[in-house]
């Protein structure tokens, strides 16, 4: 799938790990989101509590079908075999140890995310050439992370716009309340796990993360 700006306008992500370990639940708010208006989805089922192996994969399918359905992007987190099993429409990846230029090359058409905290790590990223985007965070402080480094603020937001020109999802910490400052922040949308996950009205949630409530 080509990729394009507009899909990171309103990016939820998110695992059974980050609802209490509910599939139905999951999949339920999961549902709702992409009939309201979600423009990408990234399957994370990582951290403490989530499933692995064939679950994770199963859970995968549906989570492929669901997306497939409502024609909103897949992109599966951190695990190119997983998003090719699932014939997900891209991978994202952090600072891992894996350079992203072999994530590029393995890649093979998928879109391609990367994590960068400062300048520091886009620096040390290397050459970005294949990279459709960035996500910068977090933004403020985050429950849904467990090694989420320090927020970096707007400031910081503001600095990372400066030393890229590749599109920028915001991340970390970002909720209706103060989704308004980030959108002022130049940046493509705003990408987001428990603001979603947690919502008892989605289809206003996401108005707010989009800036038009
Ligand atoms: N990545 P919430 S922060 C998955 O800083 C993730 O790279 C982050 O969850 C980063 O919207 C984060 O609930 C968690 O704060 C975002």
């Amino acid at each position: 799938m080509k990729f394009n700006p507009d899909m990171l306008r309103v990016y939820f992500i998110g695992g059974t790990q980050n609802i209490g370990g509910d599939k139905a639940k999951f999949i339920e708010q999961l549902t709702t989101a992409c009939q309201s208006g979600i423009t990408m989805f990234q399957y994370r089922e990582k951290g403490k509590g989530a499933l692995v192996g064939q679950e994770r994969l199963e859970l995968g399918q549906t989570v492929r079908d669901i997306t497939k359905q409502y024609g909103v992007p897949l992109i599966v987190d951190d695990d190119l075999a997983l998003a090719r099993a699932i014939d997900a429409d891209g991978i994202h990846v952090g600072q891992s140890d894996t350079p992203i230029q072999e994530i590029v090359k393995q890649a093979d058409g998928m879109i391609v995310g990367l994590s960068v905290h400062d300048p520091n790590e886009l620096m040390n990223s290397g050459d970005l050439t294949g990279v459709d985007y960035i996500g910068v965070g977090p933004i403020y402080a985050t429950n849904s992370k467990d090694d989420a480094k320090q927020p970096i603020g707007l400031d910081g937001l503001f600095t990372m716009n400066q030393a890229t020109l590749k599109p920028i999802v915001a991340i970390g910490g970002i909720h209706e309340d103060n989704v308004d400052a980030v959108l002022k922040h130049s940046v493509s949308g705003v990408a987001v796990i428990s603001d979603i996950m947690q919502s008892k009205n989605i289809p206003l949630t996401i108005k707010h993360l989009k800036g038009e409530a």
